[in-house]
């Protein structure tokens, strides 16, 4: 036999026992774990290739699970990506286009009108948490409470101190649903420790738990360090810790047992085989972090602000061991989750994302898009492996200006964005495909 045909045999059996239709009567809807790191980059793990940073769990889910080389965070910075994630759709929709700042967006959020995956999977039986960062509003109207999640605990803004919980305007933000209510702990501790509570009280029924990690995001702070913000102070925003490589490692370390402890903890229950894991970033690492390779960091339009790891693990379901190269977004698990629930979404609900099971199971495919980002200094938009990029100068933000630059990239040959190449049919097409899909949601008032 060829080694060619050996995979697609051992595939075809695998999956023709997994989809026994008899089993599938049998078994309960499968569990939902999201677990989303904070600007770690494309390059920042093991699996991605870091050789800096040990992440042993997270390699092992990889190495059990898919692994993505094309999955994207629909923004580039907090925010607009945590907006798509949870309502499946373009963060310009809910009028999240930016990020809700500590400084200067308090009255700014995701309003509760808008329909999470967390409020569709509540009225199908699920029980659902966020235990982590929100950042999609710091007034108590826009907690996560009141838009589905049946549990949250953690912080509304875009980074705290690891210890006080500060956050970088010098608010205290560490919530439990929408009350202020300290807590002690290092933040990636606790996110780990409410999880595992939330696996232990929801083991017999169905459940959706979304940990939004803060690591590694700044302030730089590694387990064994100390407060450094206290309420009513603003400032110390990066931390004290001038070894920023050292305690970046640390933080994505800590994150990373944290993820076995979930894992572990999935195990002894024997909930592994009912329980689709997802691992993500929510855009592409700061200078402090690792891209891969790619051009760009978070905030930019170029593949480093927003081509992030992401790993997918459900064992009975996707092949151990596997990679896909399908191009995905953040928006995309919300149907994914409801594919893989067999819940039909809502018409209304309009969602952008599309069901990634297909990829997931190798059963077919996901079907070929047109996909877009604006994150303010920059727009794109992709078609297969070509990318339209227009970069506006430091300052202009939307529509391109004349001192704007554009390019058409292949990124199958130049996947560091670094020669633009000829092809204007391509070109006026991503162009002109980018200013309907901008004209979509023009109406709808951005978050400043
Ligand atoms: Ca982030």
């Amino acid at each position: 036999m060829k080694p060619s045909l050996f995979c697609p045999l051992a595939a075809l059996l695998f999956f023709s026992f997994a989809a026994n239709a008899d089993d599938e009567k049998k078994t309960p809807p499968p569990n939902f774990v999201i677990i989303m790191a904070d600007d770690l980059g494309y390059g920042d793990i093991g699996c991605y290739g870091s050789d800096s940073i040990p992440t042993p769990n997270l390699d092992a889910l990889a190495k059990g699970g898919m692994r993505f080389t094309d999955y994207h965070s629909n923004g580039a910075v907090c925010s607009p990506t945590r907006a798509a994630l949870v309502t499946g759709r373009y963060q310009q929709r809910s009028g999240i286009g930016g990020v809700v700042t500590a400084a200067n967006h308090r009255d700014t959020g995701l309003a509760i009108e808008e329909t999470t995956f967390a409020d569709v999977l509540g009225e199908n039986g699920y029980a659902t948490a966020i235990f982590g960062k929100w950042h999609l509003g710091y007034d108590p109207k826009f907690n996560p409470s009141h838009n589905g999640f049946g549990e949250f605990i953690g912080y509304v803004s875009g980074n705290v101190d690891f210890f006080s919980h500060v956050d970088q305007a010098g608010y205290e933000d560490w919530w439990r649903q929408a009350e202020l209510t300290p807590e002690e702990g290092y933040t990636t501790h606790l996110v780990t420790r409410h999880g595992l509570r939330f696996i232990e009280e929801n083991k017999d029924r169905p459940f959706c738990l979304y940990l939004p990690h803060e690591a590694p995001h700044y302030p730089y702070q590694g387990p064994n360090d100390s407060p450094i913000r206290e309420i009513g102070h603003a400032g110390a925003v990066h931390g004290e810790r001038e070894d920023i490589a050292a305690a970046y490692r640390e933080m994505v370390v800590e994150m990373d047992k944290g993820v076995g402890e979930i894992v572990a903890a999935l195990e002894k229950h024997g909930l592994r085989e009912n329980t689709l894991v997802f691992f993500c970033s929510d855009n592409g690492a700061n200078q402090n972090g690792n891209n891969g390779g790619l051009r760009g960091f978070k905030g930019q339009i170029w593949e480093g602000g927003h081509r992030v790891p992401a790993i997918a693990n459900w064992p009975g379901r996707i092949a151990p061991g596997s990679t896909t190269d399908v191009t995905a977004l953040s928006m995309d698990l919300f149907p994914t989750m409801l594919d893989a629930a067999g819940i039909d979404a809502d018409p209304k609900l309009a969602l952008d994302g599309v069901s990634l099971m297909p990829a997931l199971t190798q059963q077919g495919q996901v079907a070929d898009r047109t996909l877009f980002w604006d994150v303010g200094r920059g727009v794109a938009a992709r078609k297969g492996d070509w990318k339209y990029v227009v970069e506006m100068p430091k300052g202009k933000k939307g529509k391109p200006t004349p001192e704007s630059t554009e390019g058409l990239y292949d990124l199958s040959k130049d996947l560091s964005e670094e020669s633009p190449v000829e092809n204007a049919d391509m070109a006026a097409e991503l162009k002109a495909a980018l200013e309907k899909w901008q004209a979509s949601w023009a109406e709808v008032k951005q978050r400043s």
